[in-house]
Parts: structure tokens; C-alpha cells; sequence
């Protein structure tokens, strides 16, 4: 491309401070380094940790910022030593990097890498710093992928390049928040055909989950939200019934052990809240059940749960990024998608350019959106 090897002056959303909207700024992106890839991100969703950085609940962040980690886009150019990308591929810029090499990596059982991004929002590459300015002043990057911007830079090991026809708009949600929820039903819980689950929050990535429990042959899918407004959609997804704990004046593990003969196979916790993590496990069998904890608790929070309740066979797991090895699997989903084994239709909801992106942003917080999509 005739862009290659020099800076490159764009749009970018920039995120001055926590509260503060976020500005639409001309930025420049230096040229990729060594094992790196810059990329013209053409879509991207607004996702969960985006809003938390926006919102101050994200400790150790650094202003300002470019975030975004739910996008995709094809490679602009790419710096000495990458294989097996080259300018022109679509690609999908990963949160959890793959460096192939550490222990999580090595393990088949496990997907967070160590060089991840998920304990340091900071710096981007592996040099540790960013290839953005604006207005003379570095921008730091965001998990190493910082997608609300025309053009980003990654780490060789933070891109999958994925099918040349694949629909980046749609795709662009395989990045988070689709495989967050996907992949902790298909891989983490490794749901089996003909059993029951419950989702515990009816968000994009409960929805995600619902899908993922539909995919593997569930007979019985459970949507619980307080939130009744949530059920038309999660039952287009798959949701075999939904209950709002609301409406009941018992606890809601008992109404479960009761449609479910004695508890769940699998339950789901896709909102954060620790009383309903305690839920999530007490409604499953007492001999066979498995709990999956995806939502993020506060990270001081505690759980109260009774050692018997996993001495009787009880079991209890958490899932990131769904489990997948990011650069392995985000591929292979993108072809499931193409393959139509499974529909992502529903959780988009709006589609924005990204100069109202402040607007998406209002969206996501009050509820009113699944996923929006920037385009670029
Ligand atoms: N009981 C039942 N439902 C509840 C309750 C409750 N006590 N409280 C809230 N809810 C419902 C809400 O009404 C809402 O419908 C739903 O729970 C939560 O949905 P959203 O839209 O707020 O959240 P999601 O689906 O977009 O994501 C929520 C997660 C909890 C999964 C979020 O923490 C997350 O994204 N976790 C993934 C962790 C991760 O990998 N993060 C890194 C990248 S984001
Ligand atoms: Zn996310
Ligand atoms: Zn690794």
C-alpha cells in the first residue's frame, strides 16, 4: 500500500478521562514495528470494559486513551518478522493474545496468555508503548488492540487473520462479547445434548451464551433477568422459557430445582453480582451440576458458599474470552458464522458511524442496545 512505512493521519475517538465523553480527533499512527501490524479497522462494537473505563471502574487505565477491543478491519502493512499476514488480509485484532509459548498457551485446557492485556491497559505493543500521538501528546492503547480508530496497531500475536469474504460488520463481535458467552457454554461448560442450563443475565453475552447452550443440543435453556424486557430476545436466540426472579417470593434455586428435576446440568453467571454467583451454583444438581462464572465481580468481592455443596459432586469454573486460544479458535468461529452454525442477527441492535459514538455509548448504558456497531 502507498501508505506503508509512513505515518498515517486519521480519525479516532479519544478518551481524555473517566466521564468524559469521548472526542472525534484527527491522530497519527506511526508505521508498525517489528512483529507488528497495522490495520484499517472497518467495524467495531461497543463492548462491557470499553464503558467500564468510561464509567472510572476501570483502576490503572491511563488518559488519554483510544479504546475498543470488539473490532475488525484488513492490514494496511505489516513490520519485519511477521508471517503468515500480509497487507490486504482481514484480520480480527485480539484482546487475548496467542504468543504460542507460554505456559497457558502450551496447555490445550487453557486460553489467557501471558503477554495478555487484561491485567495492564496501558501499553500496547511489545515494546510497551503506543503508536499513536495526537496534538503532539502520546495516546496510550487499549488491551492492545484499540479499535476506535481508522487505523490501529497490533502485535503479531493480537491478530487473527480470518476469511476474505467474511462480513466485517457482523464479525467484528466474534472479538469479545459473542465468544465471551459462545465459547464458556461450548467449551468451558462443554454443555451435552439433551441437558438443562440456566443463563443468569440476558445481556449481549448471556444471549451469546443462550446461543452457545442452543448449539449443543440443550433440551431445556433457562433465561433469568430482572429485567423482563430481555425475554422476547433471549427466546429468538434459543431460550427454551424465561423467569424474572422478581416475580416469585422464594428463592430462585428452588423454582429451578423444581422445573429441572432436583437442579440444573449447567448455570451460568453473565452479570457479576456475587449473590447471584451463590444462586447460579445452588441451582445446580447436587451430584452432576456445573456453574460457569463469566460476569466480573467487583474485585474486592467474596463468595459465601457452603464446602458440602461441592463435595456431593458439585462443580464450579470461570471462562474468559469464552476459553478460546484467541489466534487458534476466532478464526474457526468466523467460519462457523460464514457456515451459518449459529446467528449473531440478534445482537446487533444499532449501527453507528463513529462520530456517534458517545451516543452508542448512552445506548449500552441504559440498556437500550445489545451491541452497537461503529462503522468506519
Ligand atoms: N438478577 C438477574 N439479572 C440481572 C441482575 C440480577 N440480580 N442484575 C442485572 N441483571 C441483568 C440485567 O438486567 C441485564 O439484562 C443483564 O443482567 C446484564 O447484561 P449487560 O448488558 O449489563 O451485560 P453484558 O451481557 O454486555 O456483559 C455482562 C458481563 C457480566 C458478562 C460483563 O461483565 C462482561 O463482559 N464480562 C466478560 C469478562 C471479560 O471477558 N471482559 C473483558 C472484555 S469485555
Ligand atoms: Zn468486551
Ligand atoms: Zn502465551
Amino acid at each position: 500500500m502507498a501508505t506503508a512505512g509512513k505515518i498515517i493521519k486519521c480519525k479516532a475517538a479519544v478518551c481524555w478521562g473517566a466521564n468524559k465523553p469521548l472526542t472525534i480527533e484527527e491522530i497519527e499512527v506511526a508505521p508498525p514495528k517489528d512483529h507488528e501490524v497495522r490495520i484499517k479497522i472497518v467495524a467495531t462494537g461497543i463492548c462491557r470494559s470499553d464503558e467500564h473505563v468510561l464509567s472510572g471502574a476501570f483502576a490503572g487505565v491511563k488518559f488519554p486513551i483510544i479504546l475498543g477491543h470488539e473490532g475488525a478491519g484488513i492490514v494496511e502493512s505489516v513490520g519485519s518478522s511477521v508471517t503468515g499476514i500480509k497487507p490486504g488480509d482481514k484480520v480480527i485484532p485480539l484482546f487475548v493474545p496467542q504468543c504460542g509459548e507460554c505456559r497457558s498457551c502450551l496447555n490445550p485446557e487453557s486460553n489467557l496468555c501471558y503477554k495478555g492485556f487484561l491485567g495492564k491497559c496501558d501499553g500496547t505493543t511489545n515494546e510497551n508503548s503506543s503508536r499513536f500521538t495526537c496534538k503532539g501528546m502520546a495516546v496510550h492503547s487499549f488491551f492492545g488492540t484499540s479499535t476506535f480508530t481508522e487505523y490501529t496497531v497490533v502485535d503479531d500475536i493480537s491478530v487473527a487473520k480470518i476469511h476474505e469474504d467474511a462480513p466485517l460488520d457482523k464479525v467484528c463481535l466474534i472479538a469479545c462479547g459473542f465468544s465471551t458467552g459462545y465459547g464458556s457454554a461450548i467449551n468451558t461448560a462443554k454443555v451435552k445434548p439433551g441437558s438443562s442450563c440456566a443463563v443468569f443475565g440476558l445481556g449481549g453475552v448471556g444471549l451469546s451464551v443462550v446461543i452457545g447452550c442452543k448449539v449443543a443440543g440443550a433440551s431445556k435453556i433457562i433465561g433469568i433477568d430482572i429485567d423482563s424486557n430481555k425475554f422476547a430476545r433471549a427466546l429468538e436466540c434459543g431460550a427454551t422459557e424465561c423467569i424474572n426472579p422478581k416475580d416469585y417470593d422464594r428463592p430462585i434455586n428452588e423454582v429451578l430445582a423444581e422445573k429441572t428435576h432436583d437442579g440444573l446440568d449447567y448455570s451460568f453467571e453473565v452479570i457479576g453480582n456475587i449473590g447471584v454467583m451463590e444462586s447460579a451454583v445452588s441451582s445446580t444438581h447436587f451430584a452432576c451440576g456445573t456453574t460457569i462464572i463469566v460476569g466480573v465481580a467487583p474485585s474486592n468481592a467474596k463468595m459465601t458458599l457452603n464446602p458440602m455443596m461441592f463435595l456431593t459432586g458439585r462443580t464450579l469454573k470461570g471462562s474468559s474470552f469464552g476459553g478460546w486460544k484467541s489466534k487458534d479458535h476466532v478464526p474457526k468461529l468466523v467460519n462457523d458464522y460464514m457456515n451459518k452454525k449459529f446467528s449473531m442477527d440478534k445482537l446487533i441492535t444499532h449501527k453507528l458511524p463513529l462520530e456517534k459514538i458517545n451516543e452508542g455509548f448512552k445506548l449500552l448504558c441504559s440498556g437500550q442496545s445489545v451491541r452497537t456497531v461503529l462503522m468506519l
